[in-house]
């Protein structure tokens, strides 16, 4: 038998999101990933196997061809940077926007007078922003001609602001609960966010047909699917 063609996804919302899609495509988990320990699920198809590992780790299996294809958030593919994985196709699914958040109605200053450019916080200080997305934080920032300090955080970033760690975060919002619940809003939309086929260079040339075959059916289930929502 050939070997089989492997979709690293995370469990959570990406795999329950992703479900509907693979269904389409014709693929079916044999098990589900909240219940079970394993970390390779088997499918339906002895030629289609998904690995189940951590959201932030997707980019690198498929990168490095520990599996073919994958899915991931657009977020999480910004930092993991570089044009070492195709992208072929946005799936529509686990949908937020990442947006820098702090206290309601928060100003900062962007003196321009000096060289460095930095933006100051209410505290007289350079701004301090929590996140775990350092690159896109960077690059928004670094596009509206201003340097921020940014500390890189793994999570739980609306804590920052609270206990006096940074001024503001960057951080992904989906219904806007988690930051009220801390006391915090949204103050600045950076980009929107959702999940992306990812295939393993190699995998594109060597495997082209099966790839491509999974490619064009799980690019018929998303129109298929958001026909539905739209409606
Ligand atoms: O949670 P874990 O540490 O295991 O890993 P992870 O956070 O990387 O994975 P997971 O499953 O939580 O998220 C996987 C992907 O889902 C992300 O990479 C995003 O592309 C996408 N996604 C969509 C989201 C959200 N919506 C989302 N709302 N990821 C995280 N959130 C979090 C957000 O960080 C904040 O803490 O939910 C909170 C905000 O939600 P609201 O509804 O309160 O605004
Ligand atoms: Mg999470």
């Amino acid at each position: 038998m050939e070997t089989p063609i492997k979709i690293a996804l995370s469990k959570g919302r990406i795999f329950k999101e992703a479900l509907p899609l693979l269904a389409h495509a014709g693929i079916e988990p044999l098990d589900d990933p909240e219940t079970s320990r394993k970390l390779i699920l088997d499918t339906n198809q002895d030629a289609i196997k998904l690995v189940v590992i951590r959201a932030a780790d997707v980019p690198t299996y498929v990168r490095y061809g520990a599996a073919d294809l994958g899915i991931a958030g657009k977020d999480v593919l910004m930092e993991h940077g570089g044009d070492d994985l195709y992208e072929p196709l946005d799936l529509k699914i686990a949908c937020c926007r990442m947006m820098v958040a702090g206290p309601e109605n928060y100003i900062y200053n962007n003196i321009n007078n000096n060289d460095d450019n930095f933006a100051f916080a209410q505290t007289g200080k350079r701004l301090k922003i929590a996140t775990k997305y350092i690159k896109s934080t960077q690059r928004y920032f670094a596009e509206k001609g201003i340097q921020v300090e940014i500390i890189k955080l793994y999570g739980s970033m609306e804590l920052g602001p609270i206990v006096g760690l940074s001024d503001l975060i960057v951080d992904l919002v989906d219904t806007g609960n988690t930051l009220k619940a801390n006391g915090l809003a949204p103050l600045e939309h950076i980009t929107n966010i959702s999940s992306r086929l990812i295939v393993n260079k190699a995998s594109m040339k060597m495997k082209d047909k099966v790839v491509k075959h999974l490619i064009n059916s799980m690019s018929d289930a998303v129109n298929k699917l958001t026909a539905l929502t739209t409606k």
